[in-house]
């Protein structure tokens, strides 16, 4: 997969990019990922990006043409999609993830401050993402966040440290409980049943933490989760 983020702030992305999961990724060349600062598209001599909103009114729009050009300066633009992050776009979800992470191409458009200037949504960008409802003071911690959960659902990029099939989401309930060793700590004992090395009752007891928990904090992914006659079972013990 190729990743392009247009942003006014590229230093914002050299720690995330450079750690952890995202580094390997890179290092391994499932992902490749580029920051363009746009201002470098900008054409007159103070390399504006930003102007005077038309009508009046507070703060300044992000101008059309530095963002247009820096967009059509990358090569295949054309088969990407272009995802402008806004506090007004879809929701971002685990499902929107795995979407985004069957294509070949993506390139983030972050607005700092300012909106973009409407012909940008309307001309160019063909997906607008929020991450959620509180107001961010860019778009940059925003691509940053789509971009980790998308890399993590790139073919080969997990190992050991997780399959993505179990994750909580994609089976539309919240994880159980883990522990580790020590079998105590300060008197806080893990549960027998992990000890039992029963696996069948290990399973199911996993199976019904993540149930009750879900009931319990997140009501509205169980209504829409896939529960077969044994979960309903569970949920009523
Ligand atoms: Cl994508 N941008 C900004 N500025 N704020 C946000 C957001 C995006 N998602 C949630 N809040």
């Amino acid at each position: 997969m190729k990743i392009d983020i247009l942003t006014l702030f590229p230093e914002m992305f050299t720690g995330v990019l450079q750690s952890s999961i995202l580094k390997k990724a890179q290092d391994k060349e499932v992902v490749t990922i580029s920051t363009i600062n746009f201002r470098d598209y900008s054409t007159n001599k103070h390399k504006t990006v930003d102007d005077y909103p038309y009508g009046g009114g507070h703060g300044m729009v992000l101008k059309p043409e530095p963002i247009f050009s820096a967009v059509e300066a990358i090569p295949h633009y054309e088969q990407a999609r272009i995802i402008m992050l806004t506090p007004q776009g879809e929701k971002f979800s685990q499902k929107k993830a795995e979407e985004l992470s069957k294509e070949k191409h993506l390139i983030f458009l972050c607005g700092h401050y300012e909106g973009f200037d409407e012909r940008i949504r309307e001309h160019l960008a063909t997906d607008e993402l929020s991450i959620g409802d509180y107001v961010l003071t860019g778009g940059e911690l925003a691509a940053m966040v789509i971009i980790d959960s998308v890399t993590r659902l790139l073919p080969g990029v997990l190992g050991n440290e997780g399959s993505v099939e179990t994750d909580s989401f994609s089976l539309g309930l919240l994880e159980y409980p883990q522990y580790t060793r020590p079998e105590e700590y300060r008197g806080w004992r893990v549960p027998d049943i992990l000890l039992s090395g029963h696996h069948q009752n290990i399973e199911k007891w996993r199976k019904k933490e993540s149930l009750k928990r879900t009931l319990l904090r997140r009501p509205d992914l169980l209504a829409e989760a896939t529960l077969d006659q044994t979960d309903r079972e569970l949920l009523k013990q």
